[in-house]
């Protein structure tokens, strides 16, 4: 290990925020990889909220993060920037809209989503043992939800909440396959506004026609971040989730989940590493294969092995 990665986890396991913060730096870099096997998870519930873009994620998670923190939580937030140029600078409207958290000692972080195998990051699942091995009691998770990324969000986060609200074309959203699916909790934001009540309706008439696998009756909550509304619920569903997943076993699942999640973004990656570094136009399948043998032996040798 690099002489570097040593001195940064003395401090991270002390505690020290810029040690966490240069280490996440790293992973997402690539440059610190074997997370996995050096950090152990602590246990932290990791929250995932997703939804269409300006449906209020950051908004709730200000709300949310904020009611824990009062209890005396440690709390972390990672917010999964999309970065394409129409949201270029979004994470930037996220830090003044979880200003709040940012000044009561919650670790906030953005990380950009575009070296993704499918949606999320392939490094997100690293970020998150990270925080989970900092002692992290909540870790919120923030994706958008837009194609891919709300399917690995159910492989990475405990708990997921999906984020709707009226007035952003989210009606239309709930009639494609697979949207529900994918939720424990089911937040209708802006309440205040025309249009929550029809969403609402649509929710439950979706989920009463959906048999769920697990035990967990799913929720839906109403908010509003403007009229600081709903939250009192949002919290009990959340502590309510994640008090079934121990006591059902259903945790140890999501865990396990977690890790095969991260290993295969880990290794894909490589692949796709190699790939775009070859001359395709030459590249058969086995030579592939034997790069990846070649890449392999050379970890190996680095490591002394
Ligand atoms: N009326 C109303 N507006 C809200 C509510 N919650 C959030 N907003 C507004 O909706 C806009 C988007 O809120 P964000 O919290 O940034 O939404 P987001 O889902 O994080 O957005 P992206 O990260 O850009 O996808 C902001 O202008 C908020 O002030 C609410 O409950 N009611
Ligand atoms: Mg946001």
């Amino acid at each position: 290990m690099k002489q570097e990665i040593k001195e940064l986890l003395d401090h991270y396991k002390r505690g020290d925020f810029r040690a966490l913060a240069r280490l996440i730096t790293l992973c997402e870099n690539g440059i610190f990889e074997d997370v996995d096997e050096i950090v152990e998870e602590k246990g932290g519930q990791i929250v995932g909220i997703t939804g269409s873009p300006g449906a209020g994620k950051s908004s709730i998670i200000d709300h949310l993060a904020l009611r824990y923190v009062e209890r005396g939580e440690k709390v972390a937030v990672l917010a999964i920037d999309p970065s394409s140029p129409f949201t270029h600078g979004a994470f930037l409207g996220d830090r003044v809209r979880m200003r709040r958290l940012s000044t009561k000692g919650v670790f906030i972080r953005s990380m950009a989503s575009r070296d993704g195998i499918g949606g999320l990051a392939s490094a997100v699942g690293n970020v998150l043992r990270l925080l989970s091995g900092f002692g992290f009691s909540r870790i919120f998770l923030e994706t958008v939800g837009v194609g891919q990324a709300e399917v690995d969000i159910m492989n990475v986060a405990d708990t997921v909440i999906l984020t709707l609200s009226p007035g952003i074309g989210d009606e239309i959203q709930l009639l494609k396959a697979g949207v529900m699916e994918i939720a424990d909790i089911y937040v209708i934001n802006k309440s205040d506004l025309e249009g929550a009540g029809n969403i609402r309706i649509m929710v439950e008439t979706i989920l009463s026609h959906e048999k769920s696998e697990s035990d967990w009756r799913r929720r839906v909550v109403e908010t509003s971040c403007v009229e600081n509304r709903g939250f009192e619920e949002l919290e009990t569903a959340v502590n309510d989730h994640w008090k079934y997943l121990k006591e059902s076993g259903e945790l140890v699942k999501r865990q396990t989940k977690r890790r095969r999640y991260a290993l295969i973004s880990r290794f894909l990656q490589k692949i796709r590493l190699i790939v775009e570094n070859a001359d395709v136009e030459r590249l058969t399948f086995d030579g592939l294969k034997r790069l990846l043998c070649d890449d392999i032996i050379s970890v190996h040798n680095d490591k002394g092995g």
